[in-house]
C-alpha cells in the first residue's frame, strides 16, 4: 500500500464529508473538534471499492491467516461483503440483536468451532465495538486474533485491543489524516493542533497522568494495560528503528543507554567492548573526543554490530534546516554515516526536523526531539514541551521519540529516553539533576535510562552498568505487570 494512494483517499474522504471539523457532540456527550462518519461511503461506490482494496492489501501484507471475515455492523458490513465477494472469502454476519423467531442465532454463516475470524471495522476510538463483536464470536466458539480498521482515532483502541489479545492493524491514523489535510490546505494549523490536543487529552485506555489514584494505578499494572517493549516493536505504525531498539531491549533485557562521555577514542572503544552486552544503546558526544578518526568510528560500528546495540550521537542539532543538513551529513564527523540516532532541539521549528530527515530518512536513521531537559531551570517545559510532542507526531516518519523526564504521549510508537539518572537522586555543581532508574521507568513511565557518570565514575564500570541495567529492567517489569508489586 503506498502513501500516495492513502493520501488521495484521505482527500476523497474529506470531499464526501466522511471527515468533518467543527464542534460535534459524541454519544458520550463529549464535544469533539473532529467527526469521522464513514456511513456516507455507501453513496460513493468507487470510494467504497478503493477502501475495500486497501483493507485487502493490508490483509495480504500482514500475511493474516483466518477462516472467515466479519464486518462490525453496520458501516463495515458492506466493506466486508465487497472484500469477501471479490476474493471469494467466507463471510460471517454478526446480528446486533438475536431474532425472536427461528434459530435465534447471533452469528449468521457456516463455521466450525475453533475457526479464526478476521474482524473489519471502519473507525476505532476506544476499540469497544470491535471487542463487542469479538465477544459474540467467542461465544460461538470462534477465535479472533486480528482486526483491520480503516481509521484509527489514536485514542487507545490499539492498546486496549492488544491487552485483550487482538492485534489491530490501522490503515489511516488521525495524525496522518491531519498531516495530509493540512498539507493540502484543507485545514489550518490551529485546527490540526486542537484535534491533536483533543486526541491527546481523551485517551480512553489509561487514566491521564496525575489524575489516577494510587489504587487505580495499581489496577492498571495488575491488569497489564501497558504494552510490553516487544508488543510495541510489532505495532503496525512503528518506525523500523524504534522497532529494532525495542526488540534489542527485550532481547538483552536492558533499557540502559550508557552515555560514554570520555575524551579518548581508545577509552570509548574499551567501554563499548566491555559494557556492550549490558546496553541497548551507546550515546556519544563525538565532539569531545581529542583523537577522532575514521578508523575509530569503523571499530565503533563493528562493536555495535557485535554486541547488538544502537549508536546515538547526542549532537543536539538546533539550527535552520539547511545548516543542520550539512552538520549531520558532512564536516569532520559525517554523523549520519554511522549514528543510528541523533537528537535535535525543536526551537528552530519544523525545519530542523525536515533538514535532518532529508539526510537521515534515506539511511533509515531516526531522531529524538528534546522535549524536556534534566538541568535545573530548563526552559523546555509546559507549552514548549507540548509543541515538541506535536512536532514529533507530525514527523513520525523520522522522529522516533523524545529526550524527556517523563512519558509525554500515550502513543506507544514513541520512545521516551531520560538522562539525569543515578542510583541516588541529587545533582552536580553545574545544574544537572538526578533521578533514580526506578523513578524514571516505573513512576515516570519513560522507556530508556541514560546514564553517564553514574557508571563512568564507578570503580568497577561493568559492575555499575549491571546494577543500572537490572534496576531499570526490574522497574520496567513492574510497570508492565510482569512482576509482583
Ligand atoms: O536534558 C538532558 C539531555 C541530555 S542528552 N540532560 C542530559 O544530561 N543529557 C546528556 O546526558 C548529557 O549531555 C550527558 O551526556 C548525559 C548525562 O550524563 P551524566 O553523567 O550526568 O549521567
Amino acid at each position: 500500500m503506498d502513501g500516495v494512494s492513502i493520501d488521495s483517499l484521505i482527500l476523497k474522504l474529506h470531499d464526501v464529508n466522511g471527515v468533518k471539523f467543527g464542534e460535534y457532540k459524541l454519544k458520550s456527550g463529549l464535544m469533539t473538534p473532529i467527526y469521522i462518519d464513514l456511513r456516507v461511503l455507501v453513496s460513493h461506490p468507487a470510494l467504497m471499492n478503493q477502501v475495500a482494496s486497501l483493507i485487502y492489501e493490508r490483509v495480504q501484507e500482514e500475511g493474516l491467516q483466518f477462516d472467515s471475515v466479519c464486518g462490525v455492523p453496520y458501516t463495515a458490513l458492506p466493506l466486508a461483503t465487497i472484500i469477501c465477494s471479490q476474493h471469494e472469502l467466507p463471510m460471517l454476519i454478526r446480528r446486533k440483536e438475536a431474532k425472536d423467531y427461528g434459530t435465534k442465532r447471533l452469528v449468521e454463516g457456516s463455521f466450525r468451532q475453533g475457526d479464526t475470524c478476521l474482524i473489519i471495522e471502519d473507525t476505532v476510538t476506544s476499540g469497544t465495538s470491535i471487542l463487542e463483536t469479538a465477544e459474540v464470536l467467542y461465544k460461538e466458539g470462534l477465535k479472533v486474533t486480528d482486526a483491520i480498521v480503516l481509521m484509527d482515532r489514536e485514542q487507545g483502541g490499539v492498546e486496549m485491543l492488544a491487552s485483550k489479545g487482538i492485534k489491530l492493524h490501522p490503515i489511516i491514523s488521525i495524525s496522518q489524516l491531519l498531516r495530509v489535510l493540512q498539507a493540502a490546505e484543507r485545514i489550518d494549523a490551529q485546527t490540526a493542533q486542537s484535534v491533536h490536543e483533543f486526541i491527546r487529552d481523551n485517551n480512553t485506555f489509561r487514566p491521564k497522568n496525575g489524575t489516577d489514584s494510587p489504587a487505580s494505578k495499581k489496577l492498571c499494572v495488575k491488569q497489564k494495560l501497558e504494552l510490553s517493549y516487544s508488543e510495541r516493536a510489532k505495532l503496525p505504525n512503528i518506525h523500523p528503528l524504534a522497532s529494532k531498539l525495542l526488540k534489542i531491549m527485550e532481547e538483552k533485557q536492558s533499557n540502559l543507554c550508557v552515555s560514554a562521555d570520555v575524551t579518548s577514542s581508545e577509552e570509548l572503544l574499551q567501554l563499548a567492548e566491555s559494557l556492550g552486552p549490558k546496553i541497548c544503546m551507546l550515546k556519544t558526544h563525538v565532539d569531545i573526543l581529542e583523537d577522532y578518526t575514521l578508523a575509530f568510528i569503523q571499530k565503533m560500528q563493528a562493536l555495535a554490530e557485535k554486541h547488538n546495540f544502537l549508536i546515538f550521537e547526542d549532537r543536539k542539532f538546533a539550527d535552520i534546516g539547511n545548516t543542520v543538513k550539512h552538520q549531520y551529513e558532512g564536516g569532520l564527523y559525517q554523523i549520519s554515516s554511522w549514528s543510528h540516532i541523533v537528537n535535535a532541539h525543536a526551537v528552530p521549528g519544523p525545519g530542523v526536523v525536515k533538514g535532518l530527515s532529508a539526510v537521515g530518512k534515506p539511511l533509515a536513521r531516526g531522531c529524538l526531539l528534546i522535549a524536556q531537559m534534566s538541568s535545573q531551570g530548563s526552559l523546555a517545559a509546559g507549552e514548549y514541551t507540548k509543541a515538541v510532542v506535536q512536532m514529533a507526531e507530525e514527523h513520525s516518519d523520522f522522529v522516533i521519540g523524545f529526550i524527556c523526564g517523563t512519558k509525554l504521549t500515550e502513543r506507544p510508537e514513541f520512545i521516551h529516553m531520560t538522562p539525569g539518572v543515578q542510583m541516588q537522586a541529587g545533582g552536580d555543581l553545574l545544574g544537572q539533576q538526578y533521578t533514580t532508574p526506578e523513578e524514571v521507568i516505573y513512576s515516570k513511565a519513560s522507556d530508556v535510562i541514560i546514564v553517564g557518570r553514574g557508571i563512568l565514575a564507578a570503580s568497577d564500570r561493568l559492575e555499575a552498568a549491571e546494577l543500572y541495567r537490572k534496576s531499570g529492567w526490574d522497574a520496567y517489569r513492574k510497570r508492565v505487570g510482569q512482576s509482583s508489586i
